[in-house]
């Protein structure tokens, strides 16, 4: 197996995934032509489907949430696309570009607001996740791509 590029720790990343029912509506292309066309670079990509020990270990903060196995379940729907995207400030960007949690209220022009809506299941079905902090993104990227980190910064 070839090595792939390790990741610039210069730089700044931040993983995005789009969720099982973005891969499942057909959205993938869109959101990854709204990332590139920012100017946002793709550094790693992989269609995946989640494990729980991964999933458990990607929402950690929201373990204790009564919202966290029915997210987990949704999370494992399907499959889904798991991007590393790099850029000068990429991870408060994409936050933006995301939009608010809650597809409903998020505001037009957002990923979560033009692309997702409330589906009457309960469940919130928002499109992407972004990670939130360069200590989150450092761990998540960690998680869904070990083999683009570098050993010594495996979290
Ligand atoms: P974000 O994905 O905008 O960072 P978050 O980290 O607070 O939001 O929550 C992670 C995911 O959990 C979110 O995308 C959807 C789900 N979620 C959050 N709050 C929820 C709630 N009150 N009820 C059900 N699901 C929720
Ligand atoms: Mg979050």
């Amino acid at each position: 197996m070839p090595t792939p590029d390790l990741l610039d720790p210069e730089k700044e990343h931040t993983l995005v995934l789009i969720k099982p029912d973005g891969f499942k509506r057909g959205l993938t292309g869109e959101v990854l032509r709204r990332i590139e066309r920012k100017g946002y670079v793709l550094k790693g990509l992989k269609i995946k489907k989640a494990s729980t020990e991964l999933l458990e270990r990607h929402y950690v903060e929201h373990r204790e949430k009564h919202f966290f196995k029915d997210l987990v379940a949704y999370m494992q729907s399907g499959p889904l696309v798991a991007v590393v995207v790099e850029g000068d400030r990429v991870i408060e960007g994409f936050r933006h570009m995301m939009g608010a949690t809650n597809p409903t209220v998020a505001q037009p022009g957002t990923i979560r607001g033009d692309l997702a809506r409330d589906w009457g299941t309960g469940q919130i079905e928002n499109v992407v996740h972004g990670s939130d902090s360069i200590e989150s993104a450092d761990r998540e990227i960690s998680l869904w791509f070990p083999e683009l980190v570098f050993e010594d910064e495996k979290k």
